[in-house]
C-alpha cells in the first residue's frame, strides 16, 4: 500500500490528514508523481512530487483540479443498463446482472456470428499498463476484432520506424547539452507543461530557442526565433533548410556512412528553389534562412516533434522530412540531438502473454471507426466493447461514429464519467479514477517508470478494471462451461504489476523498488540510435526520397483549416472545471473573420457538419486557421469532429484532423 503519515500541519487540527503517493496515469507525456492529502477517507488536496525529477513539485491545470472531476455529482457509481433497449433510460443494476447480461450477448455473439462479429476498442483514458489485460481477455475469448492504427501518434511513429527503426528519443535531461532547441508543432505550455522548467534552464545556459507553429504560442513568444508556418507546410521548411545546408557543404561529414538515399534527397531538395519552398511552408525565404542557418550550425541541436505533426494526409511524410533534416546535420544517435517524438514507453514491460492485432480475424482503422462499423459484412458487428475511450467524441466524423455505435446491437463502455459514447452505450460499467487506480505506468515523455497506488477507495461500485475482466470472465465461464478465462485473469493487480515488471526486475527495478519512487527504465540508453546505428533491416538510416503532396490548400469556398488542439484546461474530453457558458470558442486572425466582430456568434460549417461557435479574433492565429479546443463533446454542443472527415493519415493508420477545411457562417 501506499506510504502513509501525519503532517505537522493535520497534527494540529482535529482530524487527521494523511499524505498519499501515487502516479498520475492520464495520456500525458509527464507521468507526474502526485501527493494526495486524504482526510476522513476523502481526497482533499493535490500537489506535485519535489523529489520526482520530472514532475518538481507542480502539476497541471488539469490535474491541480482533479478532485472536481472526481467527486463530480455525474460521476459513474454503478452499473447502468438500457433495459428496454436503444433509446430507453439508462438504469442502474447490479454487477452480477450487469455482468451475466454482458457474457450473453457476447457468448451469443460469438456462437451465431463468429468471434469477428465483436470489436474491443481500448483508447488513452489511463496510460496504466494493467490496462492491456482487457485486451487479453478478448483475445482469449476470441481472438475478436481489433482496432488497427492509432489516431494519436501513428503517422509520426511510423515514420520514424521508416527513418530510423524505431521511435525513441534520447534521455529527457540530455536536452541541456542541446545548443539549439527546435519546438516543431508543440506547445509544451499545453500539453507537456514539465518540459518547461528543463527549457528555461537550457536557455539560461545559452541554448537557442527556435518555435514552429501557425499559432503563435507562449513558447512562441519565448522563443528566439519563431516561423509562424502554414499549417502542413513544414515539409517544405525542411526541404528549404535541407538545400540551404547542402548547398554550403554543411551536411554532416559521416552521412554516406550511417545514411541510405542521401543523392536522392540532395536532388529532391535541389529540384524547388528556396524561395519556392519557402512559399510552400508560407514563411518568408529569409526566416527560411534564418532557420537553417541556427539549426545547422548550432552543433548539437535537438528537435522536440508535436505529437500532433503527424496528423495531416502527409503527416507521416512531414516527420521523415524533419527525420532527415536532422540526420543530414549529424544530429541523430548524438548527444543533445535528436528528432524526440516518442519515449517508448511499453517497451520496459513484459506483455509477452498478448498476441496483438495479428491473430485477430479481423481489424477495424481506428480513424475509420465509424463507417467501417457501418460498411462491416459477413458477419456484421454485434457487440462493440469501449474500454477508456470517447470514440463518438475524439475520433474524427463524430456523428459517424455515434451513428455505428447506435446501429451495433449490443455497446459496452467502461469509464468514470458520463460521455457522448456512453449516451450511445447499451450497458455502462463503472470504473476508478486515477485517484483510485493501482497500475504501473511509463511514460512517453521520458524514460521512467512509476506505480500508481489507491489514495482513496473507490466510490460507490466502481471496480478496478482487472476486476471488471476477471467478473466478465467468471461470468463466460459460467456460460460456456469450465474455468479458462477466469484461471488465465486470476491474480491481484500487484501479482500482475509483478508478471509485467518481470523483465526489469532483473535489473534491479521491481515493485518494491518502484514504490520507492519513479526509476529510469534500464533498457533506454542515453543516448537513442547511440554510436549511429539504427535499428532498421541494414542498420542505416532511411532517408525518404520523395516529397510528401503539399498541404491542402484552402479554397474561396472554405478560406481555412480547422485546428482543434489541446487545451490547458482539459484532458482531451476529460474536463476538470465547469465549461465556461455559450458556444466553444472559435478563434481566428481579424482578417479571416469575414468582417464577422470579435464576439459575433456564427456556425462553423465543413463538408461534414456545422457547428455553432462564439467567434473570437485573435492576431497570434495563422490567417488560414480556424482554432477550437480539443475536446469538446456533443452534449455540449461543443465537438469539433463533427466537422472533421475521417481520412487515414499517409503512413501508420493516423487520423487526418487538422486537414479540415472549413467556413464561417453568419447566423
Ligand atoms: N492539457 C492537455 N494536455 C495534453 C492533452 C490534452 O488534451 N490536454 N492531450 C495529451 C495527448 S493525448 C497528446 S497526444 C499530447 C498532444 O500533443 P500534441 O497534439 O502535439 O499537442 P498540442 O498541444 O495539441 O499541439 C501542438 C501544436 O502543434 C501545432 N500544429 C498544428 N498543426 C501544425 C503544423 O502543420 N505545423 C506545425 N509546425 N505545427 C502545427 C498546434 O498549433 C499546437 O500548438 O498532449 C497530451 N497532453
Ligand atoms: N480534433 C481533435 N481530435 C483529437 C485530437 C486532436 O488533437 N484534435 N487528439 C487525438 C488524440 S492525441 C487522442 S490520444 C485521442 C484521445 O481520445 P480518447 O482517449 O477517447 O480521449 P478521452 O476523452 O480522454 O477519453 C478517455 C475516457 O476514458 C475515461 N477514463 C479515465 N480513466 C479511465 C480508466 O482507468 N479506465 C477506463 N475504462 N476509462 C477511464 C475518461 O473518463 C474518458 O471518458 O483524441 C484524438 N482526437
Ligand atoms: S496530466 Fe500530465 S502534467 Fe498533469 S499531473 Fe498528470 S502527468 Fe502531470
Ligand atoms: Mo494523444
Amino acid at each position: 500500500m501506499s506510504e502513509a503519515w501525519t503532517t505537522n500541519e493535520s497534527a494540529r487540527a482535529s482530524s487527521p490528514r494523511e499524505l498519499r503517493r501515487t502516479a498520475c496515469s492520464r495520456d500525458c507525456p509527464d507521468v507526474c508523481t502526485l501527493h494526495v492529502e486524504v482526510e476522513n477517507g476523502r481526497a482533499v488536496a493535490l500537489r506535485g512530487d519535489r523529489e520526482d525529477p520530472i514532475t518538481r513539485g507542480f502539476l497541471c491545470e488539469r490535474t491541480s483540479r482533479f478532485l472536481w472531476r472526481h467527486e463530480h455529482p455525474e460521476r459513474l457509481l454503478r452499473p447502468l443498463l438500457r433495459r428496454g433497449g436503444k433509446g430507453s433510460p439508462l438504469e442502474p443494476v447490479s454487477w452480477d446482472e450487469a455482468l451475466a447480461f454482458a457474457a450473453e450477448k457476447l457468448v451469443a455473439a460469438r456462437a451465431q456470428h463468429g468471434p469477428a462479429s465483436i470489436l474491443h476498442y481500448r483508447s488513452g483514458g489511463s496510460l496504466g499498463m494493467l490496462k492491456v489485460l482487457g485486451d487479453y481477455l478478448f483475445e482469449l475469448f476470441g481472438p475478436t476484432s481489433t482496432k488497427v492504427g492509432d489516431v494519436c501518434s501513428g503517422a509520426g511513429e511510423a515514420a520514424q520506424d521508416l527513418d530510423f527503426g524505431m521511435s525513441e528519443s534520447n534521455d529527457f535531461f540530455d536536452l541541456r547539452r542541446a545548443r539549439a532547441i527546435v519546438l516543431w508543432g508543440k506547445n509544451p505550455h499545453a500539453s507537456n507543461v514539465h518540459l518547461l522548467p528543463l527549457l528555461k534552464e537550457c536557455r539560461r545556459a545559452g541554448a537557442k530557442l527556435i518555435a514552429i507553429d501557425p499559432l503563435r504560442t507562449r513558447s512562441a513568444d519565448e522563443s528566439d526565433l519563431y516561423l509562424q508556418v502554414r499549417p502542413g507546410g513544414d515539409a517544405g521548411l525542411a526541404f528549404g533548410a535541407l538545400r540551404w545546408v547542402f548547398e554550403r557543404g554543411l551536411e554532416d561529414h559521416s552521412l554516406a556512412s550511417f545514411a541510405d538515399g542521401v543523392d536522392a534527397l540532395r536532388s529532391l531538395c535541389f529540384e524547388r528553389t528556396l524561395a519556392a519552398w519557402a512559399a510552400e511552408a508560407g514563411v518568408a525565404p529569409r526566416e527560411l534562412e534564418a532557420f537553417a542557418a541556427l539549426y545547422a550550425e548550432s552543433k548539437p541541436a535537438a528537435i522536440q516533434v508535436g505529437w500532433g505533426m503527424g496528423r495531416r494526409r502527409n503527416g507521416g511524410g512531414i516527420v521523415r522530412a524533419i527525420d532527415a533534416l536532422a540526420a543530414v546535420c549529424g544530429n541523430m544517435g548524438v548527444p543533445g540531438g535528436g528528432a524526440s517524438f516518442y519515449y517508448r514507453r511499453r517497451f520496459a514491460f513484459d506483455t509477452s502473454f498478448l498476441r496483438g492485432p495479428a491473430c485477430a480475424p479481423r481489424v477495424f482503422s481506428e480513424p475509420l471507426l465509424g463507417e467501417q462499423i457501418l460498411a462491416a459484412r459477413d458477419p456484421e458487428l454485434h457487440c462493440l466493447w469501449i474500454t477508456a475511450g470517447n470514440p463518438v467524441a475524439m475520433l474524427p466524423d463524430s456523428l459517424r461514429v455515434r451513428e455505428a455505435l447506435l446501429r451495433v446491437p449490443f455497446v459496452a463502455v467502461v469509464d468514470t464519467h458520463p460521455t457522448d459514447t456512453t449516451d450511445a452505450a447499451d450497458l455502462v460499467l463503472p470504473t476508478l479514477t486515477l485517484l483510485e487506480d493501482s497500475d504501473l505506468l511509463g511514460a512517453y515523455g521520458n524514460h521512467y517508470l512509476r506505480v500508481s497506488e489507491p489514495a482513496v477507495a473507490p466510490a460507490g461500485e466502481a471496480r478496478h478494471e482487472l476486476a471488471i475482466w476477471q467478473g466478465l470472465a467468471a461470468a463466460l465461464d459460467r456460460r460456456t462451461g469450465g474455468s479458462a478465462l477466469a484461471d488465465s485473469l486470476a491474480g491481484s493487480p500487484d501479482d500482475w504489476k509483478r508478471r509485467l515488471l518481470r523483465r526489469t526486475a532483473e535489473h534491479g527495478i521491481d515493485l518494491e523498488r518502484l514504490r520507492s519512487g519513479p526509476a529510469r527504465s534500464p533498457f533506454a540508453p542515453p543516448v537513442a540510435h547511440e554510436q549511429r546505428r539504427f535499428a532498421t533491416p541494414n542498420g542505416r538510416a532511411q532517408l525518404l526520397s520523395e516529397a510528401p503532396p503539399p498541404p491542402p490548400r484552402t479554397t474561396a469556398e472554405f478560406p481555412l483549416l480547422l485546428l482543434a488542439v489541446s487545451t490547458p484546461e482539459a484532458q482531451a474530453s476529460q474536463r476538470t472545471q465547469p465549461r465556461r457558458e455559450g458556444p466553444p470558442l472559435a478563434r481566428v486572425h481579424p482578417s479571416a473573420a469575414g468582417g464577422l466582430p470579435s464576439g459575433a456568434r456564427a456556425r462553423v460549417a465543413s463538408r461534414r457538419g456545422a457547428l455553432l461557435v462564439e467567434l473570437l479574433h485573435d492576431e497570434r492565429v495563422h490567417p488560414e486557421v480556424l482554432h477550437l479546443d480539443k475536446g469538446g463533446m456533443l452534449r455540449e454542443g461543443a465537438c469539433a469532429n463533427l466537422l472533421v472527415a475521417a481520412a487515414e493519415t499517409d503512413l501508420g493508420q493516423g487520423a487526418a484532423y487538422y486537414d479540415e477545411p472549413v467556413r464561417l457562417v453568419a447566423l
